[in-house]
């Protein structure tokens, strides 16, 4: 997978969230649901330390609820504090505050003792486009009151008041994952994380067609009508797009519009629940 990224953005928005961390408590770490494994960056552990950290697996509506209970065994096991959530519905905030309550308590417990309040402050991090401003947006809720600037805290920070002691920097980090793996590249593709305008569309639909074809071989005849078999993934790509008309003026073939079509279906959940990554291959 060829992906025209620049390695001074992610310099850049590692030293943000690594100078971000320091005016926090706790971490939210949002993994999309589909390829979590492919989300995550373990070096997020030598900038958070030892701060609590909750993993919230984001948009389950749109992931394969099979795996989805595999992660959460591994979670469990691993004695890893987790949320799974769909942060487009309602009232998934509940949940997500009800974790960061829990792990916090303790800290929570030494402000009391000590007297004082002090809000809880939890960051929310993860790759672009996994949701992290939507779940902010859905903590936030009517509730909050967005506190502006604060004299004394980095400016241009805003922090969001959550009604329960506790507050959030709306300020997501990003934290991009190692793209040397193929699969986690594609993915991070597939998911829409990284833009389409740095990497071949051709090229992003026919891996995803070729990892569709092992790991959910029924989501293509079902969608398309298009029988899979040994197919390489650009004749497949071909046959959907003769099936839907996708031609150019002379008869040939829009491979690029169907390329286009093929990851929109799959984005908005029409291919059915789709979840790449299992918790053993991390
Ligand atoms: N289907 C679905 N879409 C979601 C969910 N959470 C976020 N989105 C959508 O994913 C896109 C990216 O969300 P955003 O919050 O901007 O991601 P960010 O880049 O991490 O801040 C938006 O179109 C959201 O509406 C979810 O749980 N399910
Ligand atoms: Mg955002």
């Amino acid at each position: 997978m060829n992906i025209q990224w620049f390695p001074g953005h992610m310099t850049k928005a590692l030293r943000m969230m690594e100078e971000n961390a320091k005016l926090v408590d706790a971490v939210g770490y949002v993994l999309d649901a589909r390829a979590p494994a492919s989300c995550f960056n373990p070096q997020f552990q030598s900038i958070v330390g030892k701060k609590p950290c909750v993993f919230i697996l984001n948009k389950c509506d749109l992931a394969d609820s099979a795996k989805v209970e595999r992660w959460r065994l591994f979670f469990d096991r691993s004695g890893l504090p987790y949320v799974k959530i769909t942060a487009t519905a309602s009232a998934e905030a509940k949940k997500i505050v009800a974790v960061f309550d829990k792990v916090t308590a303790e800290l929570q417990a030494k402000n009391r003792a000590k007297g004082v309040f002090k809000p809880i402050r939890f960051m929310i991090i993860g790759v672009p486009n996994c949701g992290k401003s939507t779940i902010i947006n859905c903590l936030a809720g009517k509730k909050s009151v967005i506190t502006g600037d604060r004299p004394g805290v980095t400016k241009g920070k805003q922090w969001v008041r959550l009604s329960f002691g506790l507050e959030l920097l709306d300020t997501p980090g990003t934290l991009w994952p190692k793209f040397d793996d193929e699969n986690v590249a594609s993915r991070l593709c597939f998911i829409g994380s990284v833009k389409d305008d740095v990497t071949d569309v051709c090229e992003v639909a026919s891996s995803l067609v070729q990892q569709l074809s092992v790991l959910y071989p029924q989501s293509i005849p079902q969608r398309y009508g298009v029988d899979c078999g040994e197919k390489e993934p650009a004749v497949i790509i071909d046959e959907i797009a003769r099936k839907r008309g996708f031609l150019l003026r002379g008869g040939e073939v829009d491979r690029e519009r169907c390329a286009k079509a093929l990851l929109d279906d799959f984005r908005k959940g029409k291919l059915g629940g789709i979840t790449f990554d299992l918790p053993s291959e991390q």
